[in-house]
């Protein structure tokens, strides 16, 4: 930031608002939360100005009882605070739920214990949505949006709907896990699109982003350059880059240097050495089996009864989380056996504490301790580590780190272990307790000038800096989508002489219309569907649920092939199909049309086509939802098909056929079972039946989705547009024959 008064405002996102909400007298009140990052990002956001966007705290019914002015905590001045109201059942499915159960496991390689919850799932995401209102909403121009962590990967994406210019970055705290174990989520790819919103997207250490890159080319297809850390997303260039949280160093220091942070005990033969481990109460910090390591201690090498004195303090955390009341009891048990076993008069081996302790104590406590044993099972970075770096002032003490903590890429100089295995950590501490002076002295400073170089000042600083040329390069190289995607489809489609292009009709080669009659085909579309007639190895076919003779009046190019009916009519050179299972539900379909009409109801009409009855709802003024359901029930009572379209019913024969099933019946027919080794398929539509056909082109062919957001229900396409213009345009290359002769 080369001058922050005059850079555009920080806006700054994160599940909780950085202050704390308690009770007192029947009354709320707020107290500003202690942590280093707040203390870090509180001089950036007064600088230029600044937003926090977050929960507060507490559950809207309590927030309602609270009132507006109780919003401002003391200190606040230039700086607005923006909460996210959340109702209690929204919190627990989007907090305790899918953010607690689901992510937070699976990214810390907790398979076994993630929970796969569609309804968690949808809060999540309608969450996110909402925090993403709350950031957009009067914005400046040129705001940078800044997104924390794990409970808000969605807000990105929806930051982009909402503001598509923006300058938008994310940073997760915790790991990022591996491409086999990240897709075991059903929402893998829907979480990847949200983070590849981003411009910047920051984690801990080069690891995770080599996940992420990596993740993004398996999952979404996306063009990724390891070496400089882009990924090439939807017509815009992604940067995804390391940027290792630190702490606040010089607050760690002053503590550590006050009078009441003790300094270590004289060391004589018959002083207790003290071991701490602090952490907030989580399975993924491996407190079980460090209570085991020290039990090792006692078990294997001589001398340590009555000489060593393991602290465990715990801060109790996410008590809604049942996982977490069974790891308390288990915690309970473990040191109650290890402590009746070895304890003798005077002496127990493990002290215990489940509660918060001001930063003084806590400094006090790193200060004292001649070992540090931080040994999670898997963790983003561990502040505890660099925390008790920073307090050793004589560069005494010895950290003991898992290599499963990020912290272990810069704190090489620890002794690093690994954490299941009881054994070597028990000799980690037998080695730590008994290092000579320079060995320690000479690890403890190495360690300390590296913590102090990355304070979480540094960090701040660098990651605003390097989001602030991520956002320039990416406005620099943004693409259209059409093109992004014709880029993508290059390679793949030079690999085969033909291309076989599905279009569907309505609203995907024309903008929806209000009635079926206002869908009319553009002239600049007829000329190009003209010249992709004329284009040698090119196989255009138009597919449409409308009557296969009312599509070909529409769009009246001949030479293309079209299908109608959803499929059950096909129509072009050397095909003319009906599918022969239709004859015998006539009576039914005419029974169901007839019913209908008989309705009666104002607006809808009903639409008898060669294989199917619509039913078109559109201009229902009062209780579409009302009307739809009877329609529906008509139909189920003549045993057909219901097929949901944009405000539109349709009655089917219950036959195994659908778009899908027709596409695959034109390939075979045109080119041979053996398609796939001679013609690249691809297939664009926007509506819920073509899912179908992208089904059945997976893995086979490519399918792009028209619309402007993704449908509620996911889809099953390869890639995305947003409207019929940009169908046009990546029609017009295809046209063009440029996707002949391009190298792979
Ligand atoms: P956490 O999982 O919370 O953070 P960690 O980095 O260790 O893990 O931070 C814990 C913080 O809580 C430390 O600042 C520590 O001092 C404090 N703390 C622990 N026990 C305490 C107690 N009894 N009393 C008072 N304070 C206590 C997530 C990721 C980490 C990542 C951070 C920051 O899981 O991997 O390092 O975010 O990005």
């Amino acid at each position: 930031m080369s001058d922050a008064s005059h850079a555009p405002p920080l806006v700054v996102i994160s599940n909780r608002l950085p202050f704390q909400v308690e009770r007192r007298g029947g009354k709320l009140h707020l107290t500003r939360s202690p942590g280093g990052l707040v203390a870090a990002l509180d001089p950036v956001l007064h600088g230029r100005g600044g937003v926090w966007v977050g929960w507060p705290g507490v559950a809207q019914e309590d927030l309602d009882a609270l009132g507006a002015e109780g919003m401002r905590p003391p200190g606040s001045a230039g700086l607005t605070y923006r909460p996210v109201s959340l109702s209690a059942h929204e919190l627990s499915q989007y907090y305790a739920g899918f953010s607690n159960r689901t992510l937070w496991p699976l990214f810390h390689y907790f398979v076994g214990r993630t929970s796969i919850d569609d309804a968690a799932w949808s809060v999540y995401d309608r969450v996110n949505e909402r925090f993403a209102q709350v950031a957009a909403a009067d914005h400046h121009p040129d705001a940078l949006f800044w997104v924390h962590d794990y409970q808000l990967l969605r807000v990105p994406y929806y930051l982009r709907r909402l503001v598509p210019k923006g300058r938008i970055a994310f940073f997760l705290h915790i790991p990022f896990p591996a491409a086999d174990v990240f897709r075991v989520l059903p929402w893998s790819r829907t979480l990847m699109r949200g983070i590849l919103a981003s411009d910047l997207v920051g984690l801990h250490v080069p690891a995770y982003v080599e996940h992420v890159l990596r993740c993004a080319e398996r999952l979404l297809g996306c063009e990724v350059d390891y070496a400089a850390g882009i990924v090439r997303f939807e017509g815009r260039e992604v940067s995804v880059q390391s940027h290792p949280i630190g702490i606040d160093v010089a607050k760690v220091e002053s503590l550590a240097a006050a009078p009441a942070a003790s300094s270590h005990l004289p060391r004589g033969p018959e002083r207790v050495a003290e071991i701490i481990g602090v952490d907030r109460l989580d399975y993924t910090k491996g407190i079980h089996e460090r209570l085991l390591a020290v039990e090792r201690l006692l078990e294997s090498y001589g001398g340590y009864r009555g000489r060593v004195l393991f602290t465990q303090v715990l801060v109790p955390s996410r008590e809604r989380v049942a996982d977490y009341g069974e790891l308390k009891r288990e915690i309970d048990e473990t040191v109650g056996r290890i402590n009746g076993r070895f304890a003798e008069q005077g002496w127990s081996p493990i002290r215990y504490y489940v509660r918060s302790l001001p930063p003084a104590e806590l400094v006090a406590l790193y200060r004292q301790a001649d070992v540090a044993l931080v040994t999670p099972l898997r963790d983003g970075m561990n502040l505890v580590a660099k925390e008790y770096v920073a307090a050793q002032l004589e560069n005494d003490g010895v950290l003991i780190l898992s290599e499963m903590a990020g912290a272990a890429e810069e704190l090489q100089e620890a002794l690093l272990v690994n954490p299941l295995d009881i054994e070597s950590v028990a000799g980690a501490l037998h080695r730590a307790l008994s290092m000579p002076d320079d060995e320690r002295r000479a690890r403890m400073s190495a360690l300390r000038d590296r913590v102090r170089a990355n304070d979480v000042q540094a960090w701040v600083t660098r990651f605003v800096e390097a989001a602030e040329a991520a956002t320039a390069r990416a406005r620099a190289t943004v693409a259209s989508p059409a093109d992004a995607v014709s880029r993508r489809l290059a390679g793949w489609l030079a690999q085969r002489p033909t291309v076989a292009l599905f279009l569907d009709y309505d609203g995907t080669l024309t903008p929806l219309a209000p009635r079926p009659e206002g869908a009319i085909l553009s002239e600049p579309a007829r000329q190009i569907l003209q010249q992709a007639a004329r284009t040698p190895n090119l196989d255009t076919v138009i597919v449409s649920g409308r009557a296969v003779a009312n599509v070909q009046e529409l769009v009246a190019v001949p030479g293309l092939t079209y299908v109608g009916n959803h499929g059950f009519e096909i129509e072009g050179p050397g095909i003319s199909y009906r599918h022969d299972g239709v004859g015998r539900f006539r009576a039914a379909l005419d029974a169901a049309a007839a019913e209908l009409a008989a309705l009666g109801i104002e607006g809808a009409h009903v639409e008898r086509k060669e294989a199917s009855v619509a039913y078109h709802i559109r201009d229902v003024a009062a209780e579409r939802a009302k009307v739809e359901r009877q329609a529906r029930a008509v139909f189920k009572r003549r045993r057909l098909r219901v097929l949901l379209g944009k405000c539109v019913v349709e009655g089917q024969p219950p036959l195994e056929w659908d778009k899908g099933h027709a596409i695959l019946h034109v390939l075979v027919r045109r080119h041979g079972a053996d398609w796939p080794s001679k013609v690249r398929a691809i297939y664009l539509g926007d509506d819920t039946t073509d899912e179908d056909a992208f089904r059945s082109l997976r893995g086979i062919g490519r399918s792009i989705h028209v619309g402007s957001s993704a449908p509620a229900r996911g889809t099953s396409a390869d890639f995305h547009l947003p409207d019929p213009d940009a169908v046009l345009q990546l029609l017009r290359w295809l046209a063009s024959g440029a996707f002949t002769g391009v190298k792979a």
